[in-house]
């Protein structure tokens, strides 16, 4: 298999998260790691969706580092080229990139429980490693639409994080199927572009208007000359999406009055009583991503544009067709489908101390794991934005970097002990769970009456956090060392490799 390569920390993953987990590894002097990515280039998710009108529905402030604000954002809400461009450059700036090997796939890794390793292989060779640290990501496998006939039809299909711009839909029939966050941002860019856009609707989702402005060059240069008013700036943004958090996870009629906004929203924008009947929802606002914009019913109010409520049975060479019998002919489709978020597809190759895959552990009951970033049997195994870590009111980046604090601690606490192995007692990630299982009965995600990707096949919503921001950052602070067993290095780990 080659030579090895001997590193303390291997990081997967080069967006948001693996950057992060870089720089902030380099700020602490754990300068000796290793950033594989599969693809060419770092921005994780901000890289591969590159749709027409991919834009962060977060406000740019927030989505951002707290340690590399940035004045110069054009928008309130930063569409995906500025983000992406971000990213290069913080990259580039915390002088980092010497340490990412890109076009690195990882194929596998197993805790090795002799030498008190992880060995990974991956597509450019073998690293040996102290610690691996996943930033793979969370919405990062397209889930395709599993339809009749989809795999037969003659024209192109492609998933939104994987758009083809070598498709040119301009005089074509174009169907989006998916009414999610990714669809509504299509969906108005494809709208009078095409010759015909069809929408297939499975569920009304809850749409607000967009509070969104160009900044202005005043602003722009305010925020530069003037740090602190950027940050004040950011901090009121962070607490008042943080009053957000009551009505996701305490009392769910608190969104009643923004429903009744929505419903504005809908007769303001949508002329047709029918259409306006079938775009209103039929679950209380939040059980799904609450989503933002101000030109997607006005696209579906087009001429030009049908929104189709009756379910997809099947596609034929040319048309896609409906439950009614509907046969609608079609050149392009594209599927807003959305991504493996309860089955994160790293999990298949992560292999733990007692020779089974994450996802094995994971297959009976979920995924579960220690404060959402250690998971019992996986020593030294950390994940960034790892079960229960999401969010429905506001930036993963908060999350990132609270997750990213409590890595360093762990780090840090080990060297000053000199333990080269911790691990999540089986009990201590039992109590989390349950604990955090019986804050979600009351959520809005499980009480709001719809199906949606934050809950598991169980039914388990195993994938967002039910608490403040505030409370996951306290959380995270400190690496609590007695929720953990320890163990020092054994005689045969070579020291420093
Ligand atoms: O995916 P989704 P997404 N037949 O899973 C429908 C983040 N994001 O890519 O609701 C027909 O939300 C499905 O219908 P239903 C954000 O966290 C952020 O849009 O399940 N329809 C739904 O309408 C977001 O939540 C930004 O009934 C089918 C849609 O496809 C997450 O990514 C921007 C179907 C999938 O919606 C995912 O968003 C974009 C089928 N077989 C995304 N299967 C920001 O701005 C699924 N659907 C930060």
């Amino acid at each position: 298999m080659g030579v090895e390569q001997h590193v303390d920390h291997l990081v997967v993953g080069a967006g948001f998260a693996g950057l992060c987990t870089a720089i902030k590894l380099d700020e602490a002097g754990e300068r000796d790691f290793l950033v594989v990515e599969r693809a060419h280039d770092v921005g994780g998710t901000w890289r591969d969706n590159t749709y027409p009108g991919a834009a962060c529905d977060v406000p740019s402030q927030l989505y951002s580092f707290s340690f590399a604000r940035n004045p110069d954002w054009t928008r309130s809400f930063s569409p995906q080229p500025e983000i992406h461009a971000y990213l290069q450059r913080v990259a580039r700036d915390a002088e980092v990139l010497d340490r990412f090997r890109f076009a690195t796939d990882v194929l596998d890794a197993r805790w090795d429980d002799d030498r008190q390793r992880w060995v990974t292989r991956t597509s450019t060779g073998t690293v040996v490693s102290r610690t691996l640290i996943s930033g793979a990501g969370a919405l990062v496998e397209p889930r395709l639409p599993d339809i009749d006939g989809i795999g037969s039809f003659q024209g192109e299909v492609f998933h939104s994080a994987r758009w083809d711009h070598d498709a040119d839909l301009t005089g074509k029939r174009v169907a989006v199927i998916g009414t999610g966050a990714s669809a509504i941002q299509i969906v108005p860019e494809l709208a009078g572009a095409t010759r015909h856009l069809d929408v297939y609707q499975r569920t009304a989702p809850w749409v607000l208007p967009r509070h969104e402005r160009a900044y202005s060059s005043v602003e722009r240069r305010l925020f530069r000359r003037f740090p602190l008013l950027q940050k004040l700036y950011r901090s009121g943004i962070y607490w008042g999406r943080e009053t957000w958090v009551a009505g996701f996870t305490v009392e769910p009629r608190l969104f009643a009055p923004v429903e009744r906004l929505a419903r504005r929203h809908i007769a303001r924008e949508i002329r047709d009583p029918e259409l306006r009947a079938r775009v209103t929802p039929d679950f209380r606002m939040g059980c799904k991503r609450i989503l933002q914009s101000n030109s997607y019913y006005p696209a579906l109010d087009r001429d030009d544009v049908d929104l189709v409520t009756d379910p997809i049975v099947k596609v034929t060479g040319d048309a896609v067709v409906t439950a009614d019998g509907t046969e609608r002919p079609v050149d392009v489709i594209v599927v807003a489908t959305g991504f493996h978020t309860t089955d994160p597809p790293i999990a298949r190759h992560v292999t733990g101390r007692d020779g089974r895959t994450l996802a094995d552990t994971w297959a009976g009951s979920g995924m579960a794991a220690y404060r959402g970033t250690t998971v019992h049997g996986f020593p030294n195994y950390f994940s960034i934005v790892g079960p229960n870590t999401g969010l429905g009111h506001s930036s993963m980046v908060f999350v990132i970097e609270s997750q990213v604090a409590y890595i360093r601690d762990a780090l840090r606490t080990m060297r000053a002990h000199g333990w080269a192995e911790v691990e999540p007692r089986a009990e201590a990630q039992r109590a989390w769970n349950a604990a955090l299982q019986r804050r979600m009965g009351r959520t809005v995600w499980q009480t709001g009456g719809c199906a949606s990707w934050y809950l598991d096949e169980h039914g388990r919503s195993t994938t967002l956090w039910p608490r403040t921001t505030v409370t996951m950052r306290r959380r995270l602070s400190r690496f609590d060392a007695g929720a953990y067993e320890v163990a020092p290095a054994r005689e045969v780990a070579r020291v420093g490799g």
